[in-house]
């Protein structure tokens, strides 16, 4: 870990939410050498409050220059390096509201703070030696999160356990590194060494790593959710559907073709998985100038999402009209094919069972809801979401990037073992591996990285 890095100068950010711009409590945060003297400054504790560190003060933030009194609010003092960022911290905890913090922060950095940089806060935590890079990218989505789900995966990166993971993989690589190198220079006084163990070893880490990069698609489902477009021609309960799984009459319904218009959007989550569910015109030739354009954003959702859910109508039954949409849906799209109202045709509802000729993989009817769990499940399950239970870490794509690296480099040296190639022509694979997994946890990183992680967060953070 590195050395406290010792900033020169003082930030500070508003570090609670600022949209919609309501809350009931609202937090300026200022880190650095000069966060205690502003708060001297700008603070007035009425009778003998102490400054003492880990206290909280009760007071008013007041305008040095004119006396006015912004606010009332307290005031946490943090001495470093007990503190997040390890430097002075000084939270002012102020009322909600958008123009009466945003007032307060003004003052602040009038005062001689510099406004934060997103995610710079927790750049200075990890700089300091505070936490690992796993556990501040963990902090990043730990805020995203848009699921419960997603919120314990980053819990799971925020207690080190990634940290833990990758860090023992790399030592284990960095012991057989050790080996090698010391046969490269010192062969004559080493007892021989074992190939067969030390390529075991590799092999083994090589298939960790790709577990963990399978894992990653489950890991990016749960965070960035899944975009999901129902789509079919018009009538068949789109948006029927698009309300009963929103659990609101989000989109209007009624009995005649074409009625939705326009992509809707609905943000939900299923079984913790959150996913964005697409409401699309339904698809048909017509000389409509406005549906027309809603049919062509239809096409473009059903090309762009993670998968399609594609409703047709088992009253009227499967025609060459939905077996044409069926074609549009691009390969490695996730497609599910629904029968909607089965209470009109009397069918049963629920999932087909597959190779029976029927184009439906699930019936269901959106009036009544019956058949909806069935539906849910079946989407989620081919979505890849049914292993995610069994997830514990998840690397995110930066990370799973660098650990794809390490196992092709790993592969690379067990290429170069198998052709019985010297010593030395391994360990530069090897190397490239273990800098590899050392960027993920940050042991060896360049700065223009760290500040590529760091600018994704958000700000005050
Ligand atoms: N009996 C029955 N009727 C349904 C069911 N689902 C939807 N409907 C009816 O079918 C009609 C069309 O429903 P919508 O949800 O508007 O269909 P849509 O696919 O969004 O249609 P467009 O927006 O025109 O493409 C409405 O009258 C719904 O009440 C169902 O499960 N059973
Ligand atoms: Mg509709």
């Amino acid at each position: 870990m590195p050395d406290p890095a010792g900033f020169a100068d003082t930030i500070a950010a508003v570090a609670t939410a600022v949209a919609p711009g309501e809350g009931s409590v609202a937090i300026v945060r200022i880190s650095g050498p000069e966060a205690e003297p502003i708060g001297h400054q700008l603070f007035v504790a009425p009778g003998s409050q102490s400054w003492d560190s880990h206290r909280v003060l009760y007071g008013h933030v007041v305008d040095p220059a004119s006396g006015e009194r912004l606010d009332e609010a307290l005031l946490l003092l943090m001495r470093a390096p007990r503190s997040f960022t390890r430097e002075d911290v000084v939270e002012l905890h102020c009322h909600g509201g958008l123009v009466a913090v945003q007032r307060v922060l003004e003052l602040v950095l009038a005062a001689g703070a510099r406004r934060a940089l997103p995610g710079e806060f927790s750049q200075r935590a990890f700089l300091n030696g505070r936490l690992d890079l796993t556990r501040a990218e963990a902090i990043s989505e730990m805020i995203t999160a848009r699921s419960r789900r997603a919120a314990q995966l980053a819990m799971a990166g925020l207690d080190g356990g990634l940290q833990l993971r990758i860090g023992a993989l790399r030592e284990r690589l960095l012991d057989q590194l050790a080996e090698l190198e010391a046969r490269v220079d010192f062969e004559e006084d080493l007892p021989p060494l074992d190939g067969a163990a030390v390529t075991a070893e590799l092999e083994a880490v090589r298939l960790e790593l790709e577990q963990l990069v399978a894992e990653a698609r489950q890991g990016e489902l749960l965070r960035r959710g899944l975009r999901v477009a129902i789509v079919g021609r018009p009538n068949v309960g789109k948006s029927s559907l698009l309300n009963l799984l929103s659990l609101r009459e989000r989109a209007i319904v009624t009995d005649l073709p074409g009625t939705t218009r326009d992509l809707l959007e609905s943000e939900l989550v299923l079984d913790g998985v959150p996913l964005t569910l697409l409401d699309t015109a339904g698809i048909r030739p017509t000389s409509d100038r406005v549906e027309q354009l809603g049919i062509e954003r239809s096409r473009q959702a059903l090309a762009a999402a993670d998968a399609v859910l594609l409703l047709f109508d088992l009253e009227a039954g499967w025609s060459l009209e939905d077996q044409a949409l069926r074609e549009l849906v691009p390969e490695g799209v996730v497609l599910l094919v629904a029968g909607n109202k089965a209470d009109g045709a009397g069918l049963p509802v629920g999932l087909v069972p597959p190779g029976d000729g029927e184009p439906a993989d699930v019936r269901f009817s959106a009036l009544t809801g019956a058949g909806r769990d069935e539906l849910v499940a079946e989407l989620l399950r081919r979505c890849g979401a049914g292993c995610l239970e069994g997830v514990q870490v998840a690397l995110n794509a930066r990370q799973r990037d660098l650990a794809a690296a390490a196992a092709l480099s790993l592969g690379a040296a067990l290429e170069a073992a198998a052709q019985q190639l010297p010593w030395d022509f391994w360990t530069i694979d090897l190397r490239a591996a273990v800098r590899a997994l050392g960027e993920i946890t940050g042991e060896a990183v360049s700065e223009a990285v760290l500040d590529r992680v760091f600018s994704r967060f958000c700000i005050g953070k």
